[in-house]
């Protein structure tokens, strides 16, 4: 992971300053930052894999083919990318959705920076908060992205607290985003041969983070990034992402070659993706894979809406690990068992980019 140009002893006041301003990533453009400052810039962030040949493109699920076709379909995506685009859920989501959520997250970032700053805080108390960088004070260096956060379980949010502007459409799009990780749940067990709901009975769709991520426009975007290389740590992730693009999931061929291949938004689509906790309830059959996000050298920021989901119950008598009907003498176990708690304790104490989380659950 690369580090940051800013001498080391200046970072952290610098750091600081940053985040005491409350203004976020867009507060440094709207002060008219004409160069990428030391603190994000990113030494030859894009240089480590290729991008992919033309015509490589993530697969698509589509939901209006038959039950078992669609679950094949879903577990071979989930097999072979780790990623698919999700089509033909007008079943769930209503035609104006996500449009109307991503649209009112783009209204919240581009309110008057003293609006934005009334909500700034890293705070999660009341299940709100609005901040630039989740792992501000723990990466090498910053990336170009401001994130509203929302804990939408096991602990609910307290809605008052969400920005007005944005309220009520982040509120629908969480109920709706969570009928569609209802129905891939179904579709990912039924692709393993268990029983439909065993995901959901763990608890798998109970615990719910939203992000709501907003990527300035950047004067210099070849020095920065949008989001470091990452693989999301939940069971699976929904996301909803605007027209402008900037999405790439790394993809290993069968040669056993990486690249890294643009997710282009598509309209209709929305992007489903495994995490590290659904890799190894899975014991590898389902992979969580890198994916980031570049910053787009055009005049429009972007906006994305994603949504994780981990499991909700979270007592110290609740272990998770692979699945018994997935863990046989012929297929043993390739993870130990462990609870959510030392789970979101491993992943926090961690930067985004570290890749190391599923190795430490690794026999
Ligand atoms: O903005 C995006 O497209 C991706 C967001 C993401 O990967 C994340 O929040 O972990």
């Amino acid at each position: 992971m690369a580090s940051s140009t800013a001498p080391e002893s200046g970072r952290a006041a610098l750091l600081k300053a940053f985040d005491d301003s409350r203004t976020g990533v867009r507060g440094l453009v709207e002060s008219g930052v004409s160069t990428v400052p030391d603190l994000f810039v990113h030494p030859d962030p894009y240089a480590s894999v290729p991008l992919a040949p033309p015509g490589v493109s993530i697969p698509v699920v589509d939901l209006s083919l038959p039950a078992p076709l669609a679950a094949a379909a879903a577990a071979e995506a989930a097999r072979d990318w780790g990623f698919f685009y999700l089509v033909n859920h007008d079943a769930l989501v209503p035609s104006d959705y996500p449009g109307k959520a991503l649209a009112a997250v783009r209204a919240f970032h581009e309110l008057p920076a003293p609006d934005r700053a009334a909500h700034y805080g890293r705070a999660m108390d009341s299940g709100v908060s609005y901040f630039s960088n989740v792992d501000l004070f723990r990466s090498p260096a910053a990336s170009w992205r401001d994130t509203i956060q929302l804990g939408f379980g096991p602990t609910r949010c307290e809605p008052e607290r969400i920005p007005p502007v944005c309220r009520s459409e982040i509120v629908d799009w969480e109920a709706h985003a969570t009928a569609v990780a209802r129905a891939m749940m179904l579709l990912l067990c039924e692709g393993l041969g268990l029983p439909e709901a065993t995901l959901e009975e763990a608890s798998c769709l109970d615990g719910k983070l939203m992000v709501c991520h907003y990527y300035p426009v950047c004067p210099e975007p070849d020095r920065t990034m949008g989001l470091v290389p990452h693989s999301d740590p939940g069971v699976l992730t929904v996301l909803a992402q605007d027209r402008v693009g900037g999405l790439q999931v790394k993809h290993t061929n069968q040669d056993g070659q990486s690249y890294w291949v643009d997710a282009e938004p598509v309209p209709g689509a929305l992007v489903i993706n495994v995490g590290d906790l659904l890799q190894i309830m899975s014991n590898d059959k389902y992979k969580s894979v890198e994916h980031r996000v570049v910053m787009n050298p055009g005049e429009e920021a972007r906006v994305s809406v994603g949504i994780f989901f981990n499991p909700g119950k979270r007592g110290e008598s609740v272990f998770y690990g692979p699945l018994p009907e997935l863990a046989t003498s012929e297929n043993p176990p390739k993870y130990r068992s462990f609870t959510m708690s030392e789970f979101l304790g491993a992943f926090l104490k961690r930067d985004l980019a570290s890749k190391a989380l599923i190795e430490h659950f690794k026999l």
